[in-house]
């Protein structure tokens, strides 16, 4: 008789996940469902899907060897329903289970669709929280309390005395908090002591994954091979040693820069091995702080490490469920263009943009200045409707779940919320994209033009935006500086520029 019917979801990859914890390889059944409703919720990139299915695939074998019952359903199983709540249906004509334990999913839509079990099912349905994250939703919801601006940096601060990260007795180590001035260095080529991420060549499992993607996803978007991410929690391992012993140090200084031969820079290219599971995050960060006792690490590069996983990653999640569902609706700046072609298809002359979304298509991966600065900043510098800007960064990066997309994407990178995430837009012109990378060297446009049929698109837009945008932005003390900037100009030059923004948007 199965006491308990144990549904595992794409990204609760992990052996101490919260419906697991009880786990009894004598009478319980772990299911696992590969299914189309997940894979076209949007058109996810051909090498997510597979490394999420593999990853499945390859835990479920894991949880075998460990003496559980695994019932696994595959995509092109002829009797799949395709959706989660289908499968589960017939989990549980299979196996009369007494009851069913689920961890919480990740994402709004799945948990409704879990809530929806509670009633629709036929067994007692118990829903557990995902401890995963170093904050629960209840310690967000304290934190934020009735504050009037949720900033990360403070959130953070509250993190690293709760963990006892990086601090003395007498406050932060090294006495600030945050090192982030130092992390701003330009790119250089760095030739020999450049960093690249290890490659883990497909085993059986996963070439029949690659095989039923190929098939089944072959319209969409990205490049499936060469296929080389971890899919197993002990590859992941080996990935996440290989940064800590080859590019941690250097992560801080070169953590801003791009460059056109280096897709990796000092990236530790690990989140979708965190967002499934395969990675936890207090580890990474005491492994970190370790790393900067030892002397390997300089403390910038460690507390900007921390400061991502401990502040950024925790900050998203808990804005994320304190403001959904309406959050996913805001549109701060009424911005309706959509998404244009070449997000897709890389087709543009703009050096940039074609290097992050050919480096995209290829590695379904970019780091995050290429996410903010490049197709981030151009989108809302154009005024690009939010919504489709989400869609499209959810779809095409393999650590992309909702729950830290949209507040990245919509919040920070398009302030479609109007501040709830940043303080500001990061809305930049050229000279920012000249200083950080090498791109402008090989582009069509010139980077030092500043209107005409050759300035760079980012110079001319960043200017559009900040006009269309004035009722909303110019009370920002943080932009009042480039009001004024504007002001100053001369007449002349204002239209030229203004002109010039017309042609790029209407050429979209
Ligand atoms: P590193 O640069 O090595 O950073 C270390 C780790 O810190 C990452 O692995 C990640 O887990 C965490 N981290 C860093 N920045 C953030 C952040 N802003 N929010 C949350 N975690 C962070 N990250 C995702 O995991 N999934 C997404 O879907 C996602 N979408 C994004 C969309 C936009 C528009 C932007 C601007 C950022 C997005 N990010 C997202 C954040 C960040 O870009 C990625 O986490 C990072 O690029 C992953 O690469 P890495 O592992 O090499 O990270
Ligand atoms: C992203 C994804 C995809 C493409 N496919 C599946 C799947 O077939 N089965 C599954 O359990 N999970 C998949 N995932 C990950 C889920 O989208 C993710 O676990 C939930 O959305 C979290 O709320
Ligand atoms: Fe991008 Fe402008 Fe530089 Fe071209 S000139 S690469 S469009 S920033």
């Amino acid at each position: 008789m199965t006491k308990a019917l144990r549904p595992v979801l794409g990204d609760q990859l992990s052996r101490d996940i919260a419906s697991l914890a009880d786990a009894d390889p004598a009478h319980d059944v772990i299911l696992m469902m590969e299914v189309m409703e997940e894979a076209v919720s949007v058109g996810h990139h051909k090498k997510k899907i597979a490394f999420i299915f593999s990853a499945m695939r390859h835990f479920a074998q894991d949880l075998e060897a460990a003496g559980f019952v695994v019932d696994y359903v595959k995509l092109d199983d002829p009797t799949n329903t395709g959706r989660f709540t289908g499968e589960i249906e017939r989990a549980l004509a299979r196996h009369q289970p007494e009851r069913l334990i689920a961890t919480e999913a990740s994402e709004w839509r799945v948990r409704q669709t879990q809530r929806s079990w509670i009633s629709a099912l036929t067994v007692p349905v118990l829903l557990r929280e995902d401890d995963r994250f170093l904050a629960s939703h209840r310690q967000f919801e304290d934190w934020a309390g009735n504050k009037k601006q949720l900033r990360m940096e403070y959130f953070y601060r509250e993190m690293r005395r709760r963990f006892d990260v990086l601090m003395t007795p007498d406050g932060p180590e090294g006495g600030l908090w945050n090192y982030d001035h130092d992390n701003r260095k330009p790119a250089r080529d760095l030739g020999l002591l450049k960093f690249e991420p290890p490659r883990f060549a497909p085993d059986a499992i996963t070439k029949e994954v690659l095989d039923l993607v190929g098939q089944k996803f072959a319209g969409h978007f990205g490049a499936l091979e060469p296929f080389w991410f971890a899919t197993t929690a002990a590859e992941a391992e080996q990935a996440a040693e290989a940064f800590f012993q080859h590019a941690l140090a250097r992560f801080g200084n070169y953590q801003d820069a791009m460059l056109v031969g280096d897709r990796f820079l000092y990236h530790s290219v690990i989140s979708m091995y965190l967002n499934v599971g395969l990675l936890k995050p207090l580890d990474l960060v005491h492994r970190a702080e370790a790393a900067y006792q030892q002397g390997l690490a300089p403390l910038n590069a460690v507390e900007g490490y921390i400061r991502q996983i401990m502040g950024w990653r925790e900050f998203v999640r808990g804005i994320y469920w304190l403001k959904m569902p309406d959050y996913v609706r805001l549109n701060a700046f009424n911005a309706t263009r959509p998404l244009p072609e070449f997000y897709w298809t890389g087709n543009t002359k703009m050096a940039c943009v074609k290097a992050c979304v050919s480096q995209t298509h290829d590695e379904a991966y970019a780091h995050h200045i290429q996410r903010l600065m490049v197709t981030g900043n151009f989108a809302l510098l154009a005024g690009i409707d939010p919504h489709a800007v989400h869609e499209w960064y959810l779809a095409v990066y393999a650590d992309a779940f909702e729950w830290v997309e949209l507040p990245n994407t919509l919040g920070m990178s398009q302030f479609g919320d109007g501040g709830i995430v940043g303080s500001k837009p990061y809305a930049a012109s050229g000279a920012y994209i000249d200083r950080m990378s090498d791109y402008c060297a090989g582009c069509s446009y010139d980077v030092h033009d500043k209107a005409g049929p050759k300035a760079c698109p980012f110079n001319v837009l960043y200017w559009d935006f900040l006009l269309r945008n004035k009722a909303k932005l110019a009370g920002n003390p943080r932009m009042a500086q480039m009001y004024r900037t504007w002001d100053k100009m001369d007449e002349g030059h204002k239209a030229r520029v203004l002109d010039s923004a017309a042609k790029v948007l209407d050429a979209l």
